[in-house]
């Protein structure tokens, strides 16, 4: 804060944390992009996403896989989209979103490097779904995963 008050001055200082205050607590009506986190090759380490996000994270190897975690606040379609930050990706990628509450899954996809796919299933309040994403080699590009409704 001193840096603040340097820069802009103590009314702009006040202003500014004000304004930060209000984007914290907004927070949750933005969609945010939320980069992967290693270790997240399983459930236990799962990153936390929220429905609305986009997803990012890059296959290291032909053994990788990333888990993200998200619940949802009704029983209503879940809709997602799977693609590439580049058409010059060459790792083809497969999905999967487990319902840990039924143990069951609810989708199982796979998408040819460089591609787009659409995904959706019935989303019931209070499960939690593990979203699943393994390529067969290693990117340099990110894929991007978003989950709306
Ligand atoms: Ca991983």
């Amino acid at each position: 804060m001193m840096s603040m008050k340097f820069l802009f001055g103590k009314k702009t200082a006040a202003f500014a944390l004000a304004l930060m205050l209000f984007l914290v607590s907004a927070s949750s009506v933005f969609a945010a992009a939320v980069f992967e986190t290693e270790p997240n090759d399983s459930a236990v380490t799962a990153n936390t996403m929220s429905i609305g996000d986009t997803a990012l994270g890059k296959s290291s190897s032909a053994s990788d896989q990333d888990t993200f975690v998200f619940t949802t606040g009704n029983n209503s379609t879940i809709n997602g989209v799977f693609y590439p930050t580049s058409t010059s990706e060459t790792t083809n990628y497969v999905l999967f979103i487990y319902d840990g509450n039924t143990n069951t899954y609810v989708v199982s996809e796979s998408i040819p490097a460089g591609t787009n796919k659409n995904f959706s299933f019935t989303g019931t309040i209070g499960h939690v779904y593990y979203a699943i994403i393994g390529g067969d080699r290693a990117s340099t590009y990110y894929y991007n995963m978003l989950i709306y409704q």
